[in-house]
């Protein structure tokens, strides 16, 4: 499904859907927001919402049909610890969705275009609440963002990168979620050759059903005043 299809069924079928959910189709470099797909690898689950099911999936890494689209996109050329990456939401649209977003690399074995993400990954950007948090949707600072950004740290290695972006949505009822990601290609230039980064997971079982940031109640009375990140520690750390 192209984007001009996604977004023409939209607006023709039910314009709340287009802005009540997402998808993430723009690469942010260095601050302007390049083309849609242009650097991000489409997949075939539109704007729609996975269920906490998807965190057991394969398609937890880059979203449902993305592998058939991987030789679509180029490569965006990089260096760690210069240069500014990050993702903009379709249409320009705020997220309007509370809940933590996250942004993991993982490096290919070559040609990022061949990867599945089935190696390890690491977190290099989230966003979560104020702090203190009175339990509120307004509170979660992802909120009304259209665009995630962050410096590459120095400190990953030179090579070809899926850069994952992940929003967990908490508005469903109790402990129930809905779940948005989308990959985007990267060939990160870099002198460092440290300790590898790390903590590192994969996905799928990277998450589980029982994290703490799964286990967010987001309809408990009195509400949460805390909400743990989705997984690892960031790096560098
Ligand atoms: C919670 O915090 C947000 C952000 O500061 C504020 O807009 C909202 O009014 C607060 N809500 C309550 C019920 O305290
Ligand atoms: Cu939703």
């Amino acid at each position: 499904m192209h984007f001009s299809t996604v977004t023409a069924v939209a607006f023709a079928v039910a314009p709340q859907l287009a802005s009540a959910h997402f998808l993430f189709p723009h690469l942010m470099l260095n601050g302007l927001r390049t083309g849609a797909f242009e650097y991000v690898r489409e997949h075939d689950f539109g704007f729609m919402p996975h269920n906490n099911d998807f965190i057991n999936s394969q398609d937890f890494r880059c979203n449902e049909g993305s592998w058939r689209h991987r030789r679509e996109p180029k490569t965006a050329q990089v260096t760690a610890g210069r240069d500014t990456v990050g993702f903009n939401l379709h249409l320009d649209f705020g997220i309007y969705h509370p809940g933590p977003v996250t942004i993991y690399l993982s490096k290919a074995p070559g040609d990022v275009r061949d990867y599945d993400g089935s190696g390890d990954w690491f977190k290099v950007y989230q966003l979560g609440t104020m702090m203190p948090w009175n339990g509120t949707d307004q509170g979660w600072l992802t909120r009304d963002k259209k665009n995630f950004q962050f410096r590459l740290p120095s400190e990953i290695p030179a090579g070809q990168y899926l850069m994952r972006i992940e929003q967990m949505s908490v508005h469903p009822p109790y402990k129930q979620k809905e779940w948005y990601v989308q990959c985007a290609h990267l060939n990160i230039a870099s002198n460092y050759n440290g300790r590898a980064p790390g903590p590192t997971i994969r996905f799928p079982g990277g998450y589980k059903i029982s994290d703490p940031a799964i286990q967010l109640d987001s309809w408990a009375k009195p509400p949460p005043t805390f909400a743990p990140m989705p997984g690892p520690l960031l790096w560098p750390n």
